[in-house]
């Protein structure tokens, strides 16, 4: 293997990876594995990117893909496996039986426990990535010599690589990097946010429930045995400090109620509102530099795709740079973008349809129309619909669970 060399404050790399959430850190692992250099920079510090909450729901294929990497072990032992989901409505909860239909699962198991696991692999091999490096920027990415420039501990750093991948997720510095002449983007923001908590108390449930209530959205997921996760649909411009614990319950218990079913309270460890977003960036290669996961799209969490989509990427692109450094062929990564652009609108198009299916549309915040109420009462007519339709659920299964990733050859291929 090839080893970073430092020249004062230069140092070189085959790949230069900026960003250490799952993205990037994912691709460091994999690269690493097949013996290419490659660091990490990371804007935060450890315990931060450690202790960040956020996605909740693997799909069989991410869970595949993680096992044959060599991060299957705790995901194992820990993530709970579910065979489908709930969705309610109307205050009647149906169940879409995705192992029935279609003989696919996904796992519960948290985001913060795969990064949990990366960067144990990483400390492993004795390459973690370099936290605190700010003021990261990159250059000559039209060259076959790109460079990534950064501060750490006070100096000035140097970063010459080969290639550079872009892990910084939406607000990262490598999207914006790429002239707007090569670039379109294509952006959807939704007039509510999520506000999302974590409770000590035994899930109420034991799969996760998607619920449209008059209200709003409402779900019921979990971490583990003993931990709940749950969330709201709110107002986007609304805040926190206004959301004590006791009415974040109350409005849970009335959008989740259904009869003889009750919710079990505990206490809430961590709440936060997250605006919900649909982005993407029409390329995700320019020259030298390669986008992945939320730096190149991002997708509201009502299907749980974010993360399975970074995952996707990554694989996609580790396999390109494999071929590339390890068999001198570019065709993966010339293929890259292309290849990565179409699935992601195929995955847009899972997560608006949940979302417009989810949640309650008021075109003027606060005030419902007759418009809106007219489309409140389309997309029951929509649930009903889908929780008779065995096609229709076996549709939602097939979509959750996750398209065969097709990832044997690192080609893509025939979808499930
Ligand atoms: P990340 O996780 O944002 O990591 C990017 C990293 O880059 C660093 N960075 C920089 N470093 C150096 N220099 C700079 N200039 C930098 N700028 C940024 C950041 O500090 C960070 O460490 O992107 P990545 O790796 O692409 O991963 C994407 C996922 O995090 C995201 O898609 C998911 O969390 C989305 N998501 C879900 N995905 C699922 O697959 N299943 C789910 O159930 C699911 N639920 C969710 C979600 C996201 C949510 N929120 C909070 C938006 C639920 C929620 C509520
Ligand atoms: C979560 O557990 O955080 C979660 C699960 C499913 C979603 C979004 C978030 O669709």
């Amino acid at each position: 293997m090839a080893t970073g060399t430092t020249n004062g404050q230069t140092r070189s790399t085959q790949v230069g990876i900026i960003g250490a959430g799952p993205a990037g850190l994912l691709m460091s692992h994999l690269l690493h594995r097949a013996g290419i250099d490659n660091v990490v920079l990371e804007q935060r510090d450890r315990q931060y990117t450690l202790d960040r909450i956020r996605a909740g729901v693997l799909e069989q294929g991410t869970v595949e893909f993680l096992t044959g990497a060599g991060l299957g072990d705790r995901l194992h032992s820990e993530a709970l496996l579910h065979h489908g989901i709930y969705l309610q409505y109307g205050r009647e909860r149906h169940r879409v039986p995705f192992t029935d239909l279609i003989d696919r699962s996904v796992w519960v198991y948290g985001q913060q426990e795969v990064v949990k696991d990366l960067v144990a692999a990483l400390d492993d091999a004795g390459t973690p990535a370099l936290y605190e490096a700010t003021n990261v920027a990159v250059h000559d990415l039209e060259s076959d010599r790109p460079s990534v420039t950064y501060t750490h501990d006070g100096g000035e750093h140097r970063l010459e690589c080969d290639v550079i991948v872009g892990a910084d997720g939406f607000h990262g510095v490598c999207r914006p990097s790429i002239p707007s002449t090569h670039l379109t983007t294509y952006q959807r923001d939704y007039p509510f946010a999520w506000l999302g908590i974590l409770a000590k108390v035994a899930p109420s449930t034991d799969e996760l429930i998607y619920a449209l209530h008059e209200k709003g959205f409402a779900m019921h997921s979990m971490r583990s045995e003993t931990v709940s996760r749950l969330y709201l649909q709110v107002d986007p411009t609304d805040s926190i400090e206004n959301w004590s614990g006791e009415r974040i319950w109350a409005e849970l218990d009335e959008r989740l109620a259904t009869p003889g079913w009750t919710l079990a309270h505990g206490e809430i460890f961590d709440k936060g509102i997250t605006p919900m977003r649909s982005f993407v960036s029409s390329t995700m290669r320019y020259g030298q530099l390669f986008l992945v996961g939320d730096a190149a799209h991002i997708v509201p969490p009502t299907g749980a795709k974010g993360l399975n989509l970074a995952v996707w990427d990554v694989a996609l692109l580790s396999a390109a740079l494999q071929e590339h450094f390890l068999r001198q062929s570019s065709a993966g990564l010339d293929a890259y973008s292309e290849k990565a652009v179409q699935r992601i609108w195929e995955i847009q198009h899972f997560s608006t349809w949940m979302t417009r299916m989810l949640h309650r549309f008021s075109s003027t915040p606060g005030i419902t129309s007759e418009a809106d109420e007219f489309d409140y009462q389309v997309q029951l007519g929509q649930l009903s619909h889908l929780v008779r339709s065995s096609h229709g659920m076996a549709h939602l299964s097939q979509y959750y669970t996750g398209l065969d990733m097709g990832l044997e050859t690192g080609q893509g291929g025939a979808r499930g």
